[in-house]
């Protein structure tokens, strides 16, 4: 069985969080330590706890998120200045809460993709 991570109680509401949206398939809450303005995490009720996890099953899951994604850039108002959608995945991708998740970030330019390694 998949372990329980932070995502899921506030999923439920048993812990605060500044939630955006919420609707039966995904909910939406700002990140507690914001890299942008705009930086708010898109994730699906149902938990998987990564991208390998991903099956044909959770294709509209998934795909709602893009929905929610462009709703809430048009209310943060980034839609027009652009915004980048980033899902990280294990170890090298820099995942550390195992309940797949979308970062919506904005409200700045947000520079090269990926870093340079030092
Ligand atoms: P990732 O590295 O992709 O797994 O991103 C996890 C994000 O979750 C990270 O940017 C910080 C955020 N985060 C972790 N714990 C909490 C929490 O309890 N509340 C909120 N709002 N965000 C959290």
């Amino acid at each position: 069985m998949t372990e329980e991570t932070i995502f899921a109680k506030i999923i439920r509401g048993e812990i605060p969080a500044d939630i955006v949206y919420q609707d039966d398939r995904a909910t939406a809450f700002r990140d507690i330590s914001p890299q942008a303005p705009t930086h708010i995490l898109i994730v699906p009720n149902n938990p998987i706890p990564t991208v390998n996890d991903v099956s044909e099953q959770d294709e509209a899951d998934l795909g709602h998120l893009f929905v929610v994604a462009a709703e809430l850039a048009k209310q943060e108002g980034i839609a027009e200045d652009g915004f980048r959608l980033i899902v990280n995945c294990n170890r090298d991708g820099g995942q550390i809460v195992f309940h797949l998740h979308m970062h919506l970030l904005g409200g700045r330019p947000l520079g090269r993709m990926v870093a340079r390694p030092k």
